[in-house]
């Protein structure tokens, strides 16, 4: 018999997999199949050694939770001050931090930062771009087109812009605020391009009119990535917004409502594009909560939607626009 390669004992063939767990860090941080770690609660950056990755958010639920990336091909891994990479051969993770000090305003800070992401995963063998993330300090703080997440927007889209994307190719993402200081963008891209999908409830976030800001937000609703052994559905941040307009203000149950009917929405029309005949199933689930007092009523409704057995977690978060009180991203499985 000739000898066992680790993916045939491990099962797990190729791609990416994520799982939540509460086991202190240090027992797995520097397993060899570790590509990133996220996790939530003490303050937002990246450590560029190890691929730790503080994302700024709190968990409502699970306070020691940690969100474990591997693959089970050979990782490789660097980095330098600002900026992390970790790649296999068929995948890179990239990730960034942003020290706006350095910049006259938080638009430049933005736009140098996803130009150096967008650079790095350019010159890479993998540079398809499949899902960004992005965590921001005091996103909703400023007065209208000065609002942070407007100015955000702003950096991003020149940056994509000059890097010569078209609207149709940007990746899924999520851009979440949070309290305390720092910024940090996170990407995932592959050796082979995505499939991005819109949702026909929705309008294209990149067509939204000129009342959101000087700049649309670029972003897809979905990405399908297509793995060796597996297809993946990376769904963006999705809220309660129907064509280009936040409904039900103030109205947390309607939000979770409705943002939930906008996932089920995504997911049946992603079927249907691919000519399967039942919706992707979700096996992850990542819920933002604006208020920690709306967290119990909130866990209640995605679980008796969603089902109780996705891994979910419940983190506080400002959601971009001001009058969002919830918004939920997640992971299909194909
Ligand atoms: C929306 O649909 C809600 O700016 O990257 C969701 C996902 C949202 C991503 C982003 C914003 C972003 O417009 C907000």
């Amino acid at each position: 018999m000739g000898q066992l390669r680790s993916d045939q004992l491990t099962g797990a063939l190729s791609g990416i997999s994520f799982s939540y767990t509460s086991d202190p860090i240090e027992k797995f941080l520097s397993d060899e199949d570790i590509l990133a770690v996220i996790s939530f609660g003490h303050g937002c950056s990246i450590e560029s050694e190890t691929g730790h990755i503080h994302c700024g958010l709190t968990s409502l639920d699970k306070p020691l939770v940690k969100e474990v990336w591997r693959s089970s091909a050979p990782v490789r891994k660097g980095g330098d001050k600002s900026l992390f990479w970790s790649e296999t051969d068929e995948l890179l993770v990239v990730g960034i931090s942003v020290d706006e000090k350095e910049y006259v305003d938080f638009r430049s800070a933005i736009n140098v930062a996803y130009k150096r992401l967008l650079e790095f995963t350019e010159n890479h063998p993998c540079s398809h771009i499949i899902r960004m993330w992005s965590y921001i300090a005091d996103i909703n703080q400023g007065d209208d087109e000065l609002e942070r997440y407007r100015q955000f927007c702003y950096g991003r889209h020149e940056a994509m812009t000059e890097m010569g994307f078209d609207p149709r190719q940007f990746p899924s993402a999520c851009a979440l605020g949070h309290a305390g200081d720092g910024n940090i963008v996170y990407l995932l891209a592959s050796n082979r391009a995505g499939i991005n999908f819109e949702n026909p409830r929705q309008m294209s976030a990149y067509q939204y009119p000129r009342e959101y800001g000087p700049r649309s937000p670029s972003f897809a609703r979905a990405t399908l990535v297509e793995w060796k052994e597996e297809r993946q559905l990376y769904l963006s941040g999705t809220a309660s917004i129907q064509g280009h307009q936040s409904i039900y203000p103030d109205n947390i149950q309607a939000q979770l409502e409705t943002t939930c009917q906008n996932i089920d929405f995504l997911l049946a029309h992603v079927a249907e594009q691919l000519g399967e005949k039942s919706s992707p199933k979700l096996s992850m689930l990542k819920v933002y909560i604006r208020h920690k007092s709306d967290y119990s009523v909130v866990a209640e409704g995605v679980h008796s939607h969603f089902g109780g057995v996705i891994p979910t977690v419940f983190l506080e978060a400002d959601i971009c626009r001001k009058e969002l009180l919830v918004e939920i991203d997640g992971l299909c499985l194909l």
